[in-house]
């Protein structure tokens, strides 16, 4: 007995420091155990199923093994071997009978589910169409039908299908937002797929990439922001208005020839890095400085995380592939005004 003690009292710092190391994976908004939309509530769901089938099935088998060890125990002065039992036509029966009825109860709504899901809405007139392309390691966003186009920050309409068509534009990575179902693969073109997710309540949800793909994959990550309609209209309009550039002209000319060789603001530049239209409004900076718009804990000015990011990019994700700032001609001074001008540069929606 008093052994048996000492053993458990040597193991329980372990067990303290499991508990402590496990606790640091539990991100409450990148749990599937949250599910905010019909996608999610199905899948969770299906877990349930699994588990609970499982849990019965665990519990019944152990409690037969525990059953079985303690009334046929070998007893003191018994030698004699037990009767041996060869075949018993009404057990087998029983144990291949209930194994088939549990995979049945587990089969149906599991295929039901995954044909279901892996419909594509991209042709349904009621779906918003947005399509996904990855990039080493940001998530661009493409709205065909409003012609509008986004860098790590989705915006979508409540309580509607959203279709996401997904590919990728180097290696292999993969769209997850957990509180809204998922996850699914962005292949190169020719294997583009397809996915359609609603989110029941206007609230920000997190997304990360899903598929070691590089150095800065864990920092991959992207904000949906599920807004009503007609905030998403707004949004829709502010996104087109004409871009804004920085007061200063010099500084302007610069910005266009330098950054917007990559960049978009409003109606200018190009697609080979987020576009920037309302630096300021947003919730990070890079997916992963986050701003204090979002008034969370452990957030900063954006002016700040802009002038981090500015500095020294590959400080902030590593291996990524935006060239330093000061590589390009810039003083700190101006990049300083540019952190500037991008945290000021706000959506109104
Ligand atoms: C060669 C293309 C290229 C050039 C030139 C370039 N960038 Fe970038 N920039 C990128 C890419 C790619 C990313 C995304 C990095 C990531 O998150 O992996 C990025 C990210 C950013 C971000 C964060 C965007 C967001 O959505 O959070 C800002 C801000 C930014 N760049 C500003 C600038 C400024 C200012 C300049 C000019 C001094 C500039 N960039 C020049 C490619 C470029
Ligand atoms: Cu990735």
């Amino acid at each position: 007995m008093m052994k048996r003690w000492q053993a458990v009292k040597r193991l329980l710092p372990l067990m303290a420091m499991f508990a402590l190391v496990l606790s640091g994976c539990g991100r409450e908004d990148l749990s599937v155990m949250r599910p905010q939309g019909p996608v999610a509530q199905g899948q969770l769901d299906l877990i349930k199923l699994s588990i609970s089938i499982m849990i019965v099935v665990m519990v019944v088998v152990f409690a037969i093994a525990a059953y079985v060890l303690v009334k046929f125990r070998r007893r003191k002065g018994n030698n004699e071997i037990p009767e041996q039992v060869e075949g018993n036509h009404k057990l087998e029966i029983i144990w291949t009978a209930i194994p088939l009825l549990l995979v049945l109860v587990l089969a149906v709504p599991t295929i039901q589910k995954v044909f279901a899901y892996g419909e594509s809405d991209w042709n349904n007139p009621d779906a918003l169409k947005v399509e996904v392309t990855s990039h080493q390691f940001w998530w661009e966003f493409y709205y065909p039908d409003q012609d509008v186009r986004t860098g790590q920050e989705l915006i979508i309409p409540v309580g509607k299908k959203i279709s996401f068509q997904l590919k990728t534009n180097d290696v292999l990575h993969s769209f997850w937002v957990p509180s809204l179902g998922g996850k699914m693969d962005t292949n190169a073109e020719g294997s583009v797929n397809y996915l359609t997710l609603v989110a029941d309540k206007a609230d920000t949800y997190i997304g990360k990439c899903a598929e070691l793909c590089g150095q800065s994959h864990g920092f991959m990550e992207f904000r949906v922001k599920a807004v009503d309609d007609a905030t998403f209209d707004r949004w829709v309009t502010a996104m087109k208005a004409p871009a804004v550039l920085p007061a200063d002209n010099a500084l302007a000319e610069k910005f266009k020839t330098n950054c917007l060789s990559c960049h978009a603001v409003g109606d200018q530049g190009g697609s080979a890095g987020p576009n920037l239209t309302g630096m300021g409004s947003r919730e990070t900076v890079a997916s992963i400085l986050l701003n204090d718009i979002s008034g969370k804990p452990g957030t900063k000015p954006v002016k700040d995380n802009m002038i981090e990011w500015l500095m020294e990019p590959q400080a902030v994700k590593p291996g990524n592939t935006m060239p330093n700032p000061k590589d390009l001609g810039f003083s700190d001074e101006e990049i300083e005004q540019l952190a500037d001008y991008l945290a000021n540069y706000k959506l109104d929606y």
